[in-house]
């Protein structure tokens, strides 16, 4: 039997068979009425380098065919594939549209890389290797965070950054939306979120290259039809884009814009130029709650999403401490304490949210504080996320150990600017498990997934973004969609092979050579 070939995530089921099927100017395709979207993508993707015209006919050469009574296609819910790759025909297969999409990035693998280069190859033929896979997901939810509040990127590239995801099968774009030093989404009843917050001033406060700050100005934010372009763009390419604004805390952008959403509505604040918990934070009363639904509308409106993230990290309680009205209105509710504060502000917001069908998300401070309908992301400590699983919470798993892509990769001093604090090594990433096999089953159950996190205090530029991205989001999307694997045997060998993948597209990434097999 022929050696497998090199796939990053690793299919559940490959079994390789010897010889090609060979894509030509001549091949002809088919595709079912539902399966036309995973063509449109195919001729998308090979279009650049191959110009191969993939001609409609009858009996195609390469089939793609929707079949809801599919039962060979593995994992959960609607993303598994069956893909069958003879020297005669190629026939992908799946039960629901999202299973072709991912199908189509693992042909995209299996032919030459050159076949992902962006400019017209000299090559009239494009084998693939034969093989049998039958294909399908661990967990539902493989994703990637990115704080485009901190520093700003441009709509275009986020595109470029779903099409990365994709390529990994990785179906989350989690855009971190606003923070204390920035807000980047139009909320048409509040002009001066982006007249005022979506603009950092220059920071007097010291040199640049300081870990607690930036001096340096900055600005940028989405139009509406950025946004929702953005959103199309995914959706056509398996990929959810999960909004995130965040609430209570981390709203400086907004309370330098709408200071009477405080609890000083006399106070002058500017944008923050400082990095780490800002103390203000919205208050307790009814303009601040409104304002939470008159932007979750908006988001609502243009992120089709289940799931919608309302923040809810770090909310620091010094505001409310002496603001003596903030307390009597949760204990008139019979809730006491900081914590009870931050999670009425919370419950409030994501009832709202669930009341238009919407699955509140936000970050877990202890897995304990929240009531059980929010889907919850672990960030602080591992054992947060058994926590939160036995209270009944779905649970998305962000260890920072293992998935903040804001920590360098390494200890060398060559690597580029980073969180500092801690290491996220590829070996981390590789060893997270999202629901470890000595938890109980039920809690296990209620994992859905993991995602790594770009947060980008200390990072402006694309480039910037994908080095800390990869390798450690093709280790992410493994574990997340195949699961475990070899690290020295199956995992690097792959990655290896891989990376000829990452540098015809231009991807900046760690030296793949760098991790030690043992
Ligand atoms: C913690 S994780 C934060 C972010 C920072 C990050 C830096 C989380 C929910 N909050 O605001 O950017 O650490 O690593």
């Amino acid at each position: 039997m022929p050696a497998p070939p090199h796939l990053v995530p690793r299919p559940a089921r490959l079994a390789p068979l010897p010889g090609h099927f060979t894509l030509d100017h001549g091949t002809t395709v088919r595709a079912d009425p539902g399966a036309q979207a995973a063509l449109d993508l195919l001729r998308t993707l090979l279009a650049p380098a191959t110009g191969l015209p993939l001609t409609p006919a009858e009996t195609g050469d390469v089939v793609l065919a929707l079949d809801p009574r599919l039962v060979g296609a593995g994992g959960p819910g609607d993303e598994g594939y069956d893909l069958s790759v003879t020297p005669y025909r190629i026939l992908l297969r799946a039960r629901r549209p999202a299973g072709l999409l991912h199908g189509v990035q693992t042909l995209r693998q299996l032919l030459p890389v050159e076949a992902l280069l962006g400019t017209p190859q000299r090559r009239d033929t494009w084998p693939l290797p034969c093989a049998e896979i039958t294909d399908g997901p661990r967990h539902p939810w493989r994703g990637a965070m990115l704080d485009v509040a901190r520093h700003f990127q441009p709509a275009a590239y986020l595109r470029r950054y779903v099409d990365l995801l994709a390529l990994h099968k990785l179906n989350v774009l989690h855009l971190h939306l606003t923070d204390d030093q920035g807000w980047r989404m139009p909320v048409p009843a509040y002009p001066r979120l982006i007249e005022i917050g979506s603009r950092r001033p220059r920071s007097m406060a010291g040199p640049a290259g300081s870990t607690t700050y930036d001096p340096t100005p900055h600005e940028g934010s989405y139009s509406r039809a950025e946004l929702t372009g953005l959103v199309a763009y995914a959706a056509e390419r398996g990929v959810t884009v999960v909004p995130e604004t965040e609430l209570p805390g981390h709203t400086r952008a907004a309370l330098a814009a709408y200071p009477e959403l405080g609890n000083d509505p006399g106070a002058r604040l500017g944008v923050w130029t400082d990095w780490g918990v800002c103390e203000n934070v919205l208050g307790v009363h009814d303009r601040a709650l409104a304002f939470c639904r008159d932007v979750l509308d908006e988001v609502m409106d243009v992120f089709p999403s289940r799931h919608v993230h309302i923040g809810g990290d770090e909310c620091p309680t010094t505001e409310w401490a002496r603001t003596p009205t903030a307390y009597d209105r949760i204990r008139a509710e019979g809730l006491d304490g900081p914590g009870a504060l931050r999670a009425w502000f919370l419950t409030r917001a994501g009832r709202h949210l669930r009341e238009h069908g919407r699955t509140p998300t936000a970050w877990a401070e202890t897995g304990a504080e929240l009531p059980p309908w929010f889907t919850v992301m672990t960030w602080r400590d591992p054992a947060h996320a058994r926590t939160a699983a036995r209270r009944g919470h779905a649970v998305i798993t962000g260890d920072h150990r293992a998935t903040y892509f804001d920590y360098a990769q390494s200890t060398e001093p060559s690597e580029p600017p980073a969180q500092p604090g801690a290491v996220v090594g590829l070996r981390a990433v590789h060893g997270h498990d999202p629901a470890p096999p000595h938890w109980d089953p039920q809690e296990r159950a209620r994992v859905i997934g993991a995602q790594g996190n770009v947060w980008t205090e200390f990072v402006t530029d694309p480039s910037h973004i994908e080095y800390l991205s990869f390798p450690r989001l093709c280790a992410l999307a493994d574990r997340t969609w195949t699961g475990p694997s070899d690290w020295g045997d199956d995992f690097l060998p792959r990655l290896r092979a891989h990376g000829a993948r990452l540098d015809a597209l231009g991807v900046p990434h760690r030296p793949l050579d760098a991790e030690a097999p043992t």
